[in-house]
């Protein structure tokens, strides 16, 4: 069942969702009419704040807690708060987010609160090390924490080979393997990067890694990962084809086989998404534009996720007659 958009107040987006003291709190990105001709490079997402939402059940109104981290309290801020993620360890919680330093450049950076809805102080500086995008926090059962992170186009991932800055900035060709998510585990105190952040391969039917030129089932950006009956299942959007993705795999470091579609395209260019057990249930969490019409301003929906007996995942499409 896909259920109605959680709020009309505020255009919401990228729902990253997790459980905290037994309610879903919901962590998006908050878009606005910032008045920013669109391009390629995402220029007309232009976000500068942070709300977080909680909702008591799925039943329930989704509870707007007002803004959690705003882009003039981040010293290092240039603009564009895109896609967030929340993490908590032992008494804190952690909210981490992709934004352009004041060179232009999508760096990561985190913020810290004692409540999962704010108000979060950020850091004085980016993690060191990011680049990119739409960073996704998992805890893996033995309580150590994983960054998933990376996008193309706007996002930006293109610009780099092997954690480094490249002159070209180029796609690879469409019969070289296409550019990987990134997955890296976070030091102890949730702050920094604990390793050199690694590529997250995800391979065909025939063990080879999908190629760029595979724009039906490649990575584009939207990470997340989440476990379902031991088995570690990486989510992500395909961009220019507009759909959900997953593929499955046995560590969180992968590598990952494509398995297909979690959710066919949604009205509006961006998908994005996250998956979350609640009382038993899985749901999967995302936006689209059916309220605005414009691809900059999208609002937050959800529907059940249904698994097989195989562990594969039913496709969800969204009925807008
Ligand atoms: O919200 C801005 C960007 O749009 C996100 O970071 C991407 O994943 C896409 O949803």
């Amino acid at each position: 069942m896909v259920r109605d958009h959680l709020t009309k107040d505020l255009y919401i987006a990228d729902p990253a969702v997790h459980v905290f003291n037994g309610k879903l709190y919901i962590y998006p990105s908050h878009d606005y009419e910032a008045g920013v001709p669109e391009d390629d490079l995402g220029s007309h997402f232009a976000m500068k704040d942070y709300h977080v939402f909680s909702m008591d059940d799925v039943d329930s109104k989704a509870v707007d807690h007002g803004k959690a981290l705003d882009v003039d309290d981040i010293n290092w801020a240039g603009r564009q708060l895109w896609d967030s993620d929340a993490a908590y360890k032992d008494g804190q919680y952690y909210l981490y987010f992709p934004l352009k330093d004041k060179t232009d450049i999508f760096r990561i950076g985190v913020a810290i609160s004692d409540r999962p809805e704010g108000p979060y102080k950020p850091q004085p500086f980016p993690i060191d090390g990011s680049y990119s995008i739409d960073p996704c926090l998992f805890k893996e059962d033995d309580g150590t924490h994983y960054m998933y992170f990376g996008g193309i186009w706007g996002g930006q991932l293109q610009r780099y080979r092997n954690n480094k800055a490249i002159e070209c900035g180029a796609l690879p060709a469409d019969n070289e393997p296409a550019l990987c998510a990134k997955v890296v585990k976070m030091r102890d105190d949730m702050l920094e990067f604990d390793e050199a952040p690694k590529d997250l391969v995800i391979l065909d039917e025939n063990g080879q890694p999908l190629l760029n030129g595979d724009n039906n089932r490649r990575f584009f950006e939207a990470s997340w990962m989440h476990k379902h009956q031991g088995k570690y299942y990486f989510s992500y959007s395909t961009g220019d084809t507009h759909k959900l993705c997953y593929a499955m795999g046995d560590n969180p470091y992968g590598p990952f086989t494509y398995k297909g579609v979690l959710l066919n395209p949604v009205l509006g260019w961006t998908t994005h998404h996250s998956i979350v057990e609640f009382k038993g249930k899985w749901y999967l969490f995302f936006h689209d534009v059916e309220i605005s019409g414009q691809t900059h301003l999208r609002s937050t929906r959800f529907a059940d996720l249904n698994y097989r007996a195989d562990g594969t995942i039913e496709t969800i499409t969204v009925d807008y007659k």
